[in-house]
């Protein structure tokens, strides 16, 4: 078995893979300079956990949106059309709270919510290498496919008070036996499917934590018509004063669709089925 079929197998198994060495040490700095200026100019949306914003904030994510090398990674997959719809910036501030047990698909209605192969996955791109002590992923393997007890407490994981953190004993917060860490090198980027659930460790370091982590829906071709109403809906608008450059290669990523489907909306819930 090559690389990318051993990390396809990874995805599809436990919901997530790695690719190391991704971005080059050139792009990292550009980023980091434009992650720190996006934080001096205080547009970044601060909770406990972390602080946050859009992808859209800066031209130079189209560059990190539209990076080549990963491309030829999800083409080696057999991933060869994949589309982008939302990118987010991610700051975890020195001495700052675990970030909750969450997953971030939004169609468990469909038919096809448990398909074996991801409808759409992340890329996260930290900007540090990370590890327990500075806020690293946690994820639980399989998570995507099996039910968990997780998914009979976390309620709306993307609800306000979870975002507070205003209550850490609570399960969302805690830590499970069947959790694994995903520590990285700056760098790599780590491709998980979204119906999985992760979660970060605190930071109790004294340097800021930031990931970068963008939406892409690795066959959208094959997606159920209100998925891909669902996927253009929630498809993130680039701002009219970006370069046309790269405005055109985000563009050139994003999702259409004609029909008449109507999207699920933010139906955040998982079923409670101890058969799935
Ligand atoms: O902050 C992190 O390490 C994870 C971020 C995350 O869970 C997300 O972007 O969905």
């Amino acid at each position: 078995m090559n690389t990318e079929t051993i990390q396809l197998s990874r995805l599809i198994d436990d919901g997530y893979c790695l690719f190391e060495n991704v971005l080059t040490q050139p792009m990292l700095s550009r980023l980091r300079d434009v992650v720190a200026g996006l934080r001096e100019s205080d547009t970044l949306v601060a909770s406990k956990v972390h602080e946050m914003r859009s992808a859209m904030a800066h031209p130079l994510f189209a560059d990190l949106i539209s990076w080549s090398p990963v491309f030829d990674r999800l083409s080696s997959m057999g991933f060869e059309n994949p589309t982008f719809t939302d990118g987010y910036i991610i700051c975890k501030p020195p001495q700052s709270a675990p970030l909750f047990w969450h997953y971030d698909w939004f169609c468990w209605q469909d038919s096809r919510a448990h398909d074996v192969m991801p409808q759409q996955v992340f890329l996260m791109y930290y900007l540090t290498d990370t590890s327990v002590a500075n806020g690293c992923l946690r994820v639980i393997p399989g998570s995507h496919q099996r039910h968990n007890v997780l998914h009979e407490h976390i309620g709306n994981p993307h609800s306000q008070k979870l975002s507070r953190a205003e209550d850490v004993d609570q399960l969302a917060f805690s830590i499970r036996p069947d959790e694994v860490d995903v520590p990285v090198r700056a760098g790599d980027v780590v491709v998980g499917d979204s119906r999985m659930l992760h979660a970060a460790h605190a930071n109790k370091s004294s340097e800021w934590r930031t990931v970068i982590t963008l939406w892409f829906q690795p066959d959208y071709a094959s997606l159920p018509d209100r998925v891909k109403a669902q996927m253009v809906q929630k498809t993130q608008e680039i701002p009219a004063d970006w370069p046309v450059a790269a405005a055109t290669r985000v563009k050139a990523l994003h999702p259409t669709y004609a029909g008449n489907a109507k999207p699920y909306g933010r139906d955040l819930y998982r079923k409670n089925s101890a058969t799935n």
